[in-house]
């Protein structure tokens, strides 16, 4: 899928909704994410690792570029795409971050088993999410083709791992601010 006019978001839609609603949370482009203080689990597939690495890479940009302290984030290394959601679990509940970003490449090309572990990954993910209410972000690529997982992992603002890294800071800090009775927002105004 490939962004167009039709689809991209008009950034003024958050100020055009202000005036129509009581309160708005989470508005902003994924490039406003502000990660201050928020502590990132990296969980990263070794299977197709050139690829991870390319996604890494662009998640680590995206971290500094949302101002997480490199201190708050931890890596944590696994087979494959398969074994993803066990270490989202992990960091989920072991209680030290507040986001996990799952980076991995399946390839159609280089197995039969393409769908099990593609679509066991995502719900894997997804379930991990919804179980523990931590956000687990599926920057996972699944692609027909080396070439394709490539284009995905380019060392620009494009990269799918430095998306899912600023997807991680967004989520955390909009269920951080859903939690408060007061929004940032009002709260700064008032000078808190
Ligand atoms: N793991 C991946 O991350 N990507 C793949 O494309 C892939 N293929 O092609 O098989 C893959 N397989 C390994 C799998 O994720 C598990 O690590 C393995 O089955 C052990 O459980």
């Amino acid at each position: 899928m490939t962004g167009s006019e039709e689809t991209r978001l008009d950034p003024g839609i958050f100020d055009a909704v202000a005036p129509r609603v009581g309160r708005q949370i989470g508005e902003g482009t994924l490039e406003d994410a502000d990660g201050r203080g928020l502590r990132i689990g990296l969980a990263c597939a070794l299977f197709n690792g050139g690829i991870t690495a390319r996604l890494l890479d662009g998640a680590l940009d995206g971290l500094a570029a949302a101002s997480v302290d490199r201190s708050d984030t931890t890596v944590a290394w696994v087979p494959g795409a398969f074994e993803l959601p066990l270490a989202a679990a992990q960091f989920a509940t072991a209680g030290g971050v507040d986001a996990v970003a799952c980076l991995g490449a399946v390839i159609r090309g280089d197995t039969s088993h393409f769908d099990f572990v593609a679509g066991e990954c995502a719900s894997g993910i997804a379930r991990v999410a919804l179980d523990t209410g931590i956000p687990v972000i599926f920057g996972v690529l699944t692609t027909d083709d080396v070439a394709q997982a490539l284009e995905r992992a380019r060392p620009d603002e494009t990269n799918k791992g430095r998306e899912a890294a600023l997807s991680a800071v967004a989520m955390a800090g909009m269920l951080r601010e859903m939690g408060r009775s007061t929004p940032t927002r009002v709260a700064r105004s008032m000078g808190a």
